[in-house]
């Protein structure tokens, strides 16, 4: 093995001359990390095998959003306020945090970085609230992927402000008409493709045979995504995140979103963690944390 294969944590040189981070977990699982957008574009367990969807067209191009991974959306959601679609943290570029929050007590096994980012005099024109947002992206000794996010109100106007946020996780599927969700049945959703009516969910599990675009509210801590092909589950915990967002475009909506392949809705679905029904409210000085950890389970699991 190449000594550069060895490093937990390196730098390179991505697509387009983007930098990206890899960190390489001691299962033999790996992370890769754009600083643009704090954008996770990888997550491959210990086999080698892609575990999340990127666009066959996606453009890693500034200030276009990498289509796929998993999306930062934040201090917005979809065009839900005055800011471009799903907020800025996605298109913007992230540094290395050199204050880093406290590290875990089992942090010994574990390969983490910490991102963070804080608005431009731009960025304040358009969202006048000072914040800094701290991200630590953690791949676990069994290859699970956390996402941790600290965001602060730093504001010396002594003024709340609110946002919303979401992990918009894009997960690798054989093949969507085989896919099952469990954990959101009987929870009430808005449903963006009837003008975001609220509906209550009747299925015993979700499945898909058309577009999908919905809003669950007040969701489990742990959802569950079978891939029936490939005999594996995605369990997603999540904590300081009550809503969960399940899109899928299917045929149509695919053909119209041009850095998507128009066959590419068949191996995707995304399941995100989101806070959107109830905006988060942040005092001066207060922080809120919303965590995500990404699994997989060699088998289909009833959650
Ligand atoms: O998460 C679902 C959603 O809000 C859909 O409505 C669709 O717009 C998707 O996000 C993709 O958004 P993007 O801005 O990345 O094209």
């Amino acid at each position: 093995m190449s000594t550069s294969e060895r490093k937990p944590i390196e730098v390179i040189k991505g697509i387009n001359g983007l930098e990206k981070v890899v960190l390489r977990g001691i299962s033999g699982s790996s992370v890769e990390v754009y600083l643009y957008g704090a954008h996770v574009t990888s997550w491959k367990n210990e086999d080698g095998e892609e575990l999340l969807f990127i666009s066959s067209k996606a453009v890693f191009k500034p200030p276009k959003p990498i289509r796929g991974g998993i999306p930062i959306c934040f201090p917005q959601f979809s065009t839900y306020g005055s800011l471009e679609p799903h907020g800025f943290a996605r298109n913007r570029f992230w540094i290395f945090d050199d204050d880093p929050p406290p590290l875990p007590p089992d942090a010994a096994n574990k390969v983490f970085i910490d991102l963070i980012l804080r608005p431009t005099k731009e960025d304040l024109k358009i969202w006048p609230h000072s914040f800094e947002y701290r991200l630590r992206i953690t791949l676990g000794p069994t290859g699970d992927l956390m996402l941790t996010s600290r965001i602060r109100n730093t504001g010396t106007d002594g003024k709340p402000f609110t946002f919303m946020f979401a992990y918009h996780n894009y997960f690798s599927v054989s093949d969507i008409s085989e896919v099952r969700v469990e954990g959101l049945e009987t929870l009430d959703y808005l449903d963006n493709c009837q003008n975001m009516e609220r509906y209550t969910e009747q299925g015993d599990s979700i499945t898909f045979e058309s577009e999908v675009d919905k809003i669950y509210v007040s969701t489990p801590t742990k959802i569950a995504i079978m891939d029936h092909e490939k005999k594996r589950t995605f369990v997603i915990r999540k904590d300081g995140l009550p809503d969960a967002v399940v899109w899928n475009p299917w045929d149509k909506k695919a053909k119209a979103i041009a850095d998507l392949g128009d066959d590419d809705y068949k191996h995707m679905l995304c399941v995100e963690a989101a806070a959107i029904e109830k905006p988060i409210l942040l005092k001066p000085g207060e922080e809120w944390r919303g965590r995500q950890e990404l699994s997989t389970v060699n088998k289909e699991i009833d959650s």
